[in-house]
C-alpha cells in the first residue's frame, strides 16, 4: 500500500518562532524525506486553540497552555508523506523537555514544558481534526 499521501498538522510554538529555529526546524523535518505541503505564520485565537486542545480542557496545565500558545505567532503546517503523523512526533521528542531525547527538536532546543517549541498530532484521527481546523474542511 502507497501511504505517501499520510498527512500531519505541525505548528511551531511562539518559543520557536521568537527564537528563530522555522528554518532548523523546517530542515529536520525535510531531512527525513517528509515535505510541507502547506505552511503560513498567524498568531492565533484563544478560540481556535482551545478547539486544538479541547481534550485537556479542565486539566490544570490547559488555561497556560492556551494562553502560551496565543502569546505570539507560530507557524502553521501540513506535513505530507508515508508515516508523516508517527515520524513527525518521533522527531519532535516527548511532550516534557526533561524527558526528551538528544536529538529530538524539543530535547535540543526546549528546557520548558510550555514553552516547548513544537505541537504535532498524536494520532492519525487528530491530524484529520486539526488539518480541518487550521486549513479548512477542503484540506482534511
Ligand atoms: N505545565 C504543564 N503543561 C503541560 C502538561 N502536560 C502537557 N502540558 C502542555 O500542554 C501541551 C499539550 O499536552 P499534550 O497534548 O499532552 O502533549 P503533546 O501532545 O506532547 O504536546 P502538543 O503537541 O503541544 O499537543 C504540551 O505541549 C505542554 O505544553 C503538564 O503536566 N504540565
Ligand atoms: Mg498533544
Amino acid at each position: 500500500m502507497n501511504n505517501s499521501g499520510d498527512r500531519t498538522f505541525v505548528m511551531i510554538k511562539p518559543d520557536g518562532v521568537s527564537r528563530g529555529l522555522v528554518g532548523e526546524i523546517v530542515s529536520r523535518i525535510e531531512a527525513t524525506g517528509l515535505r510541507v505541503e502547506q505552511m503560513r505564520l498567524e498568531r492565533l485565537s484563544q478560540e481556535i486553540v482551545e478547539e486544538n486542545y479541547a481534550e485537556h480542557r479542565g486539566k490544570e496545565f490547559f488555561e497556560p497552555t492556551v494562553a502560551y500558545v496565543t502569546s505570539g505567532p507560530v507557524v502553521l503546517m501540513i506535513v505530507t508523506g508515508t508515516g508523516a503523523q508517527a515520524i513527525m512526533r518521533k522527531l519532535m521528542g516527548a511532550t516534557n523537555p526533561t524527558d526528551a531525547a538528544p536529538g529530538t527538536i524539543r530535547g535540543d532546543f526546549a528546557l520548558d514544558i510550555s514553552a516547548n517549541v513544537i505541537h504535532g498530532s498524536d494520532s492519525p484521527e487528530s491530524a484529520a481534526r486539526e488539518i480541518a481546523l487550521f486549513f479548512g474542511g477542503r484540506e482534511a
